[in-house]
């Protein structure tokens, strides 16, 4: 994610004191919250709170932290249709995609609700003579979640579910932009959790520096530049980190594809939620004879794409998140042939922009090298598979790759050379499994995977038990 996805502070409220705002990107004067940042002695403190529940909330037992995960999971569910239209009005993601997030969430902690029963480690022989050897997750005690706001609920639980699981607490900094969502999820998950296990504090870049530095592990989500520092100052400090950050996915598409398919699923990813995902397409890598098909299939898909009001359910690609991110996906488009898209509405409220496919774009184009995060793609030709993977692999990024081809020897065995965290055949880039590790390479994600057994392991430190017989006489 780029620049934008930092932490956006509004300067002062109307006491002079740090505010934050947060505001409905389809109608920018409906203001969901505005409340005084809480500044960093309040992170400070909710973490100390925090670290003195952890124990009780791990010796509590699995079978208690199972239950409460899994009450969670069914409150989610439960709340459903409010939260699927909070989503909407905070970061305006259009309502067929805000309840396929909610129902995410729900599986999410229904999943995780299982771990806490799984094997904690293993039993090994002794290298030599009696006794035995073990091995058993312990938690870290106080987990520090920074979260985007572009999945502002399912985010926040796949990384808060998992620490739980296996026993630590957790602080949660969101985005400021989806404040709004993260406060009701908090409420709803602190009525089944322990006092003080699951704390949601909202802030900017204060807040998010005061948990780095106070908590037990970090995993952030976000742009690029704030998650490497994130990652530097919590290496710094000795504990556990991961972020996972931009992406520049490119889609593969094969002569031999499906070219309807090939470009019904690259339409999704690369209009879906106004491409405000680090895993939207923003290149497009035709193999060979598919371009000419491609540009037509796409073309067409593009500009007929249902865009508008992310309170329609029939509405594909709603508003960016704000003027800036709009603007600077206007910058993008400028000069460029453009294909579907290249216009912004003439006048409404929202901050609108229309699905852009490019073209004839120059290696050294910044599009080919930034991420935009917004609904723009260049249409890129390849010679032959080599040539496409070597386009694939020519940005700072390396998150996920959709290959669109109906050989399996391409599936299997022509992509080895692909340095992305992910390959999704015949799929949109978009779009991820969450009981599967998630993660990239490059600019991409630092440290461990999330999601799946991988973030068990990330929210847990391994121990090494030696027990030897006691002398009997
Ligand atoms: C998805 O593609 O459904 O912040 C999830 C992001 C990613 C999540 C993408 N970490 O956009």
């Amino acid at each position: 994610m780029t620049a934008h996805r930092t932490d956006r502070d509004d300067p002062v409220d109307l006491t002079g004191a740090p505010a934050l705002t947060s505001r409905n990107p389809a109608d920018p004067a409906d203001v969901l919250l505005r409340i005084p940042m809480p500044g960093a002695f309040a992170v400070a403190d909710a973490v100390e709170r925090a670290r003195a529940v952890h124990t009780g909330w791990l010796r509590g037992g699995a079978a208690a932290r199972s239950a409460a995960l899994g009450a969670v999971a069914a409150a989610v569910e439960a709340a459903a249709p409010e939260l699927a239209a909070l989503a909407v009005r905070e970061v305006g993601k259009p309502l067929t995609e805000a309840r396929a997030e909610v129902a995410r969430t729900v599986a999410i902690w229904r999943y995780y609700a299982q771990a806490p029963f799984e094997p904690a480690g293993a039993v090994h022989e002794p290298a030599a003579g009696a006794g035995l050897l073990l091995t058993r997750r312990r938690p870290h005690g106080v987990a520090g979640l920074i979260t985007p706001w572009n999945f502002p609920l399912a985010i926040p639980s796949w990384k808060a579910a998992p620490a739980l699981a296996v026993g630590n607490a957790v602080v949660l900094k969101p985005a400021p932009e989806a404040t709004a969502c993260a406060l009701r999820l908090a409420e709803i998950v602190q009525k089944e959790l322990p006092e003080g296990v699951f704390t949601v504090l909202p802030g900017g870049a204060t807040e998010g520096n005061a948990l780095v530095s106070a908590a037990d592990a970090v995993s952030f989500t976000g742009s690029t530049a704030v998650g490497r520092a994130v990652a530097a100052y919590a290496m710094a400090r000795g504990v556990p980190v991961q972020a996972e950050m931009g992406g520049l996915n490119a889609a593969i598409v094969l002569p031999d594809a499906d070219i309807g398919q090939a470009a019904a699923h690259i339409t999704a990813a690369i209009a879906g939620y106004a491409g405000q995902k680090c895993t939207a397409t923003s290149r497009v890598v035709a193999v060979g004879d598919a371009l000419d098909p491609l540009r037509e299939a796409l073309t067409e898909a593009l500009r007929t794409v249902p865009a508008g009001d992310p309170a329609d359910p029939a509405t594909v690609c709603g508003p960016l998140i704000d003027e800036r991110a709009r603007d600077r996906l206007a910058a993008a488009w400028e000069g460029l042939p453009t294909l579907a898209g290249g216009t912004l509405p003439a006048a409404g409220p929202g901050w609108y922009a229309a699905p852009t496919l490019v073209e004839k774009v120059a290696p050294e184009h910044p599009l080919l090298h930034e991420e935009v995060f917004g609904p723009i793609a260049a249409l890129l030709p390849a010679d032959d598979l080599a040539h496409a993977v070597r386009i694939t692999n020519s940005v700072p990024y390396g998150l996920v790759t959709s290959v669109h081809t109906a050989d399996l020897n391409t599936a299997l065995h022509g992509l080895d050379a692909l340095d992305t965290g992910m390959v999704r055949i015949n799929a949109p880039s978009s779009g991820v499994d969450f009981h599967l590790p998630f993660g990239g390479s490059k600019e991409s994600s630092l440290g461990p995977r999330e999601q799946g057994r991988a973030a068990l392991d990330f929210y847990a430190t391994s121990r090494t038990y030696t027990l030897s017989p006691a002398e009997t006489t």
